[in-house]
């Protein structure tokens, strides 16, 4: 009977490892239980040193936990024996086996994820002007607050906060292909901008301007969500990001900055009522909306 428990105690972690293995590898019925696919190189290196940790400890837990597993089922009393059990209070060669090896793999990992580290918070990308090497200037500002994101593009002087800024609420449209430099800020809170496909994720604290880069390979439409716990309205903190062509791109600005013409403006008179405004349904609309609300009041 005993030995039933040596092998429910090595079913746990025999399930633990197998149910991992198949999610990491995609194996039905875990294929989607894993991270979303990497949409750019730092998010593949991201992942390599991910699945490398991760593949180490499982390792180490499954050495672990079949010793123990065999110790159970070896040495577990079954009643018929007068065996004493050994008493062992120490054994020099292997605590020190036991603590060079951990500090031989941790010595490893720092070095290994150097890389990484450098890549994603390290070297910001630069351009040379007449042979002078600038950091590149930010193409959105985001501002975060409770409970959405406000994002504005640098206009045509190409510099954010400025007067020419083009404002969108909870929509980032951003080119595939070429990399990309944000500036994120916060209006209240901190908040965590989190993009799992580019496996990115910035805490951003009040009164602190942090800047992000990535360059995505793919034109897809994913979403960017809150992971720093902000508030009651937390869970839809959320955003859409559109990776699209250069030139779907350079047309949704056009857009963007024809919404902002003073013939627009002109569309939306000052006396309407909010109920008028919400029916010209743009995401563009908001802030105009607010300022025709301060108006009103
Ligand atoms: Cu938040």
């Amino acid at each position: 009977m005993n030995r039933f428990w040596s092998v429910l105690f090595l079913l746990v972690p025999i399930l633990g490892i197998a149910s991992v293995l198949m999610a990491m590898y995609g194996v039905t019925p875990l294929e989607s239980a894993w991270l979303p696919k990497s949409l750019s190189q730092a998010g593949d290196t991201i992942d390599q040193l991910f699945n490398g940790i991760h593949l180490l400890a499982a390792f180490i837990l499954a050495g672990t936990v079949f010793t123990i597993g065999w110790a159970l089922w070896r040495f577990g009393d079954r009643g018929n024996s007068n065996e004493k059990a050994r008493y062992v209070t120490h054994n020099t060669k292997l605590e020190i086996t036991w603590t060079v090896i951990p500090a031989l793999i941790l010595v490893f990992l720092a070095f290994f994820q150097m890389k990484s580290w450098a890549e994603n918070k390290m070297d910001r990308p630069t351009v040379t002007v007449d042979g002078v090497s600038t950091f590149k200037a930010p193409m959105v500002m985001v501002k975060a607050k409770r409970f959405g994101w406000e994002f504005y593009y640098a206009g045509d002087d190409g510099i954010v906060e400025t007067q020419d800024d083009i404002f969108v609420e909870n929509l980032l449209v951003l080119p595939a292909g070429e990399e990309i430099v944000l500036q994120l800020e916060s209006r209240d809170v901190i908040h965590s901008f989190y993009v799992p496909e580019l496996r990115l994720k910035q805490d951003i604290v009040p009164g602190m301007t942090q800047f992000v880069w990535f360059n995505a390979r793919e034109e897809k439409e994913i979403e960017i969500m809150c992971t720093e716990l902000c508030g009651w309205g937390h869970y839809m903190m959320k955003a859409d990001l559109n990776f699209v062509s250069r030139a779907q791109f350079d047309a949704w600005i056009e857009e963007q900055k024809a919404a902002y013409s003073p013939e627009f403006k002109n569309v939306v008179e000052p006396s309407a009522s909010l109920g008028e405004l919400k029916k010209l349904h743009s995401p563009q609309l908001s802030k105009v909306s607010k300022s025709l609300l301060e108006i009103n009041n």
